[in-house]
């Protein structure tokens, strides 16, 4: 008996991070963008669908047997408000309505930090920022995993969805400069993460944050760890050299840094 995992934005940043990470004896990676995606290599287990988040019918077919879907799609960073309600909120809610047709029992979110952008990180506390912060989007982007969060609130409540939204920090090979020293989620634990969130028992609804065990760290990693994740990287080790390299940037005293200095509704640098 082999699971379906779909990963939806599989072609971007985090997806293909995961590729490697999430495959396991036994899964099938069903992976959908709108880009075209590299074939299986030697013994990968993958199913490879071009497809728009935004497409209902495209999405229930894609949807059709599998365990669970983890929905990275969509546009990762500020935009003009008409293509974030699109791809973000739309694109969210046709995932959901999809995995609920094809019988999908669970679906794992991308939310991020900017949903909560505007915070001072002065406020974190010595537990860090709990992970249910009330939102204080930073962008229209931040807007659009505000909503992202109440959809997958709305589809558990209503439908009976495990739903896990995960307020990503900065997923990358090393961390972005000096405020990834904070908000970094390796690869790894990223993987760990999302296995966290496909593993739990009966998760019901939740919210947590997605970083590593960061020394400089101000997010709450409790309500991550309540789900089974145990990270192991820490952006320490890269201080020195992001240090000598760079300096904190405006927006830095925000949770969600250069975002909230970006004009609302221009694309921004990553
Ligand atoms: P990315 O921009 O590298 O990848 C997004 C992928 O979604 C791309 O491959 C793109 O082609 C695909 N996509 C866009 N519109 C689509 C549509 N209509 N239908 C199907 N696919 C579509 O973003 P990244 O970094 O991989 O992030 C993945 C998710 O995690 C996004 O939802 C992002 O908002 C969220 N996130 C990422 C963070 C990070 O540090 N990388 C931090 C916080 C949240
Ligand atoms: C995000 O939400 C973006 O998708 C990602 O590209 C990074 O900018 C990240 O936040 C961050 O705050 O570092």
């Amino acid at each position: 008996m082999t699971e379906t995992v779909l990963v939806t934005g599989a072609a971007g940043t985090i997806g293909r991070l995961m590729r490697p990470r999430l495959a396991r004896p036994g899964r099938t990676l069903r992976l959908l963008d709108l880009l075209d995606q590299p074939p299986a290599g030697p013994g990968e287990r993958i199913e490879l669908v071009t497809a728009s988040v935004t497409d209902p019918a495209a999405m229930t077919a894609a949807c059709r047997g599998a365990a669970a879907v983890i929905h990275l799609g969509g546009i990762s960073r500020e935009a003009p408000w008409e293509q974030i309600l699109a791809v973000n909120v739309d694109g969210t809610r046709t995932v959901l309505e999809a995995a609920r047709l094809a019988g999908v029992p669970r679906v794992i979110l991308a939310s991020s930090n900017h949903a909560v952008g505007m915070r001072p990180v002065a406020e974190a506390g010595p537990g860090g920022v709990p992970a249910n912060a009330p939102p204080r989007p930073d962008t229209y982007y931040g807007v659009s995993k505000v909503a992202v969060e109440a959809l997958g609130s709305l589809y558990h409540d209503r439908f009976g969805l495990d739903v896990v939204c995960i307020r990503i920090g900065s997923c990358f090979p090393e961390p972005p400069g000096v405020r990834g020293l904070a908000t970094w989620l390796s690869p790894d634990d990223g993987a760990r993460l999302f296995e966290a969130c496909l593993a739990a028992p009966s998760p019901g609804f939740r919210v947590v944050w997605g970083a590593s065990d960061n020394t400089r760290g101000h997010y709450s990693l409790t309500e991550a760890r309540a789900l089974g994740y145990s990270p192991r990287d820490d952006a320490e080790r890269f201080a020195e050299k992001i240090l000598a390299e760079s300096a904190p940037a405006p927006g830095d005293a925000l949770l969600g840094g250069g975002f909230t200095t970006t004009p609302v509704g221009e694309p921004n640098p990553l």
